[in-house]
């Protein structure tokens, strides 16, 4: 049976996770692993420390400690800070352990006896006034490809080359603060260029299932040429080199492996310390790293991805013993802050830990995983703000997901009795058939699928619309999920729950309850269900939440948490099916992500030394800052995304002021048969009762938000001018109908 094997880069044990770190290589991994056992995969989830290396060093010099002391420090803070985020790794470890040192010896000694090592005395920079040599971040100087300064001496982090430390420009010891002189000393050079024929066949044979800027990357690298690279350095801590049959034992004095070589090895002693742990023997490690079976995906951030797509396969595919390849590598670009690069040492920063002092609430966990997950750096860079967490949570988590729970509880607590509504038994089948015709039919064409006229009388026409929405919704995710867009799997989870509301409304209860107690307990029986099926579907992205909704519908099948799917049931796909019993009892007693506050965000952005602006505009807080940080030069963008946008006629019924704002109106408006409330930035520019009757042009699917409390669901066009005169676009023609498309 295939297996997902799922690592996440292994953190440096030298500082405190941050959220640009989550959302790199962490959140995208986790919900991915947590969607794969809910589909029924066996997954190994694979993660932990990386506790050597100058990083490490350097820390414990500027700490005044030691090494040990550090990463035993920080280690116990990430992972205690991992799992209250609610990472579902299988196993964090940490490469100071004595199996890690083991494995990566034996690595070193195979390629030593493979003849893949070549032995150079070479010269390397040395500090005279403390007596050491400096090892990569040890020297900082211009780069040697673009100039940029402080370059470290093993990368560039303005331009992200690697380089060997002699290139780099003006070097300085960052120890002493002098420039360094050369000296010469042995290395081990592990001849990558004899692995060249086979990357190439590799990384071509991914040509077209993996991210662009992943490929760029390392297709850049394979032009160049690969080139030997020391694999070992002058250091006092990290993996010693050991008794290497055939090498002279004082060459290999004082030096010890080169913490890229040893830390990819770190996800293979992981995985051999929970072989041990979970299945009795270290040596069931090779069920999944030499198993053709094994699917791997290695995730990461941008700044690690030659590492794991020509590093680590070419040591994985010299060592001859059927290790396998990283299926996939998907690689995240970085994540700013408030529009600029995460940076510690400018306090621009927000450690995970922080964080959860502030919000010790789960639902906060859960709040900051769905924020982060929408603004996942994905393709470019992205941003985190307060006022995005705030709108996520209040607008998106609180006004559409804990609302429809909400009201559907209360309404069956009020009516019901706090019971599943009783529902016939054909019902239930034809719910069971329309899944079953929909697999059948639609498989291909997702988009296409729908429950015709015919299908069952059961169904009203509602019905038919909700069922198909909720068949879409699952098989759009996953077929997100599959490829790695993990905020798009999402988006469409939140689709669902959208028409879940839309078909409350539509279904009105509130009405029927006066004379048809058997159509509103259908109703309601569907909303419970549909609660029953986020609970699954939320898993990934929500596990707090999800947990919390399994628990008050006494629906244990699980969040996707390691080792609770030992019979590889395909849950995802089952929360397409009804899953609850009828007259069972159903009541979720608590809101599930209460109303983030002004106050509180804005607590949060005076410790970066923001000020908060209230954002009066048309559209939500998150275009605004788009158009703000965007380049001047408009992007050229693919019809497909154009397409994206839902462009409608809409006709304005109402307008009013908003008190104490001189820019907005609130406009009711009309598309079809659907009114919706807008808020609109145009109060200067019109006045309310001139706007009655005319017929406008909105973005019919943007997000929802809050603007002065006021919930506006779309956006309407206007031109505006750089001096500030503004025009609705409007249609000329006053009998032209409303929820026509706009192209
Ligand atoms: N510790 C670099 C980093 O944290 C490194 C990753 C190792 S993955 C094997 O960015
Ligand atoms: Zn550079």
């Amino acid at each position: 049976m295939k297996k997902t094997l799922i690592t996440s880069a292994l953190p440096y044990a030298n500082g405190y996770i941050h959220l640009g770190h989550l959302a790199g290589a962490y959140l995208p991994a986790d919900i991915f692993a947590r969607f794969s056992r809910l589909s029924g995969k066996e997954v190994l989830y694979i993660c932990g420390s990386d506790e050597h290396g100058v990083a490490i060093t350097i820390s414990a010099e500027k700490e005044n400690t030691t090494p040990k002391k550090i990463i035993d420090k920080y280690h116990n803070a990430n992972v205690e800070a991992f799992e209250k985020f609610g990472m579902s790794f299988d196993i964090y470890s940490r490469t100071s352990i004595p199996e890690h040192h083991k494995i990566a010896k034996e690595f070193f000694a195979y390629f030593y006896e493979k003849g893949l090592l070549a032995e150079r005395e070479e010269e390397q920079f040395f500090d005279e006034k403390v007596n050491m040599f400096l090892p990569d971040r040890y020297v900082e100087g211009i780069c040697p490809n673009c100039g940029a300064d402080k370059a470290r001496g093993d990368q560039c982090d303005t331009c992200g080359a690697y380089y060997n430390q002699t290139e780099l420009l003006n070097p300085i010891s960052i120890v002493s603060g002098l420039t360094p002189i050369v000296r010469k000393t042995t290395h081990w050079y592990f001849k990558f260029q004899d692995l060249q024929p086979f990357l190439e066949e590799y990384i071509n044979s991914h040509e077209k299932d993996w991210k662009d800027n992943v490929l760029r990357q390392t297709y850049s690298w394979l032009k160049m040429g690969m080139t030997e690279r020391a694999i070992t350095r002058d250091l006092p801590w990290g993996v010693t080199l050991g008794d290497i049959p055939g090498m002279d034992v004082t060459k290999a004095a004082g030096k010890v492996l080169y913490v890229w070589f040893d830390a990819v090895l770190g996800y293979i002693s992981a995985t051999k310390v929970w072989a041990r742990e979970h299945l009795g023997s270290s040596s069931k490690f090779a069920d999944w790293w030499q198993n053709p079976e094994t699917d791997y995906y290695a995730f990461i951030g941008k700044d690690n991805i030659v590492f794991h797509t020509l590093i680590f396969p070419a040591m994985l595919h010299s060592r001859d013993e059927n290790y396998i390849l990283p299926k996939n590598v998907p690689a995240n670009e970085f994540l700013n802050l408030e529009g600029q690069k995460f940076s510690k040492s400018r306090n621009w920063s927000i450690d995970v830990r922080d964080f959860q002092e502030d919000f010790p609430a789960e639902h906060y966990t859960d709040a900051l995983r769905y924020t982060l997950l929408m603004n996942l750096p994905e393709t470019r860079d992205a941003d985190f703000t307060w006022k995005d967490f705030q709108t996520r949570n209040n607008s998106e988590l609180g006004a559409i997901f804990g609302n429809f729970v909400n009201r559907t509880s209360q309404f069956i607590a009020k009516n019901f009795n706090s019971r599943v509504p009783e529902i016939g038994n054909n019902f239930k089948k034809a719910w069971k058939k329309a899944i079953i015709h929909l697999d059948i039919n639609f498989s291909e064409n997702i988009d296409a699928a729908h429950l015709d006229d015919t299908f069952d009388k059961c169904f009203s026409e509602n019905d038919k619309l909700m069922l198909t929405s909720l068949w879409q919704g699952i098989e759009k995710s996953k077929s997100n999920f599959l490829r790695f867009r993990i905020r798009e799997a999402n988006l469409e989870i939140m689709n669902i729950v959208r028409a879940a509301n839309k078909y409350f409304n539509d279904e009105a209860p509130w009405k029927t309850i006066k004379d048809d107690k058997e159509a509103t307990a259908k109703t309601l029986y569907v909303c419970a269900e549909l609660i029953a099926s986020f609970s699954v579907l939320f898993a990934p992205a929500l596990p707090h939440a999800s947990r919390k909704l399994q628990d008050y519908l006494g629906l244990h099948i699980g969040i996707g948490d390691p080792l609770k799917h030992p019979k590889h049931e395909n849950i995802w796909d089952a929360a397409k099916l009804p899953l609850l019993q009828c007259d069972d009892y159903f009541n979720v007693q608590e809101i599930l992500f209460p109303n983030i506050e002004d106050s509180v965000v804005e607590t949060q952005m005076a410790k970066l030394g923001l000020k908060s602006e209230v954002q009066e505009i048309t559209s939500t807080t998150k275009e605004v800052k788009k158009t703000k940080t965007e380049p001047e030069v408009a992007q050229l963008i693919s019809i497909d995304d154009f397409r994206k946008v839902n462009l409608r006629t809409a006709k304005v019924l109402e307008a009013e002021n908003i008190p104490k704002s001189d820019k907005l109106l609130k406009l009711q408006i009309q598309i079809g048969e659907e009114k919706r409330q807008l808020i609109a930035g145009i109060a200067q520019h019109y006045k309310p009762e001139n706007l009655i009757g005319k017929l406008i042009i909105v973005v019919a699917n943007l997000q929802p938000a809050k603007l002065f409390g006021n919930l506006s669901e779309g956006m309407l066009l206007a031109a505006k001018t750089p001096d500030g005169k503004l025009s609705l676009v409007t249609i000329e023609n006053p009998e032209f109908p409303t929820a026509a498309d706009v192209s």
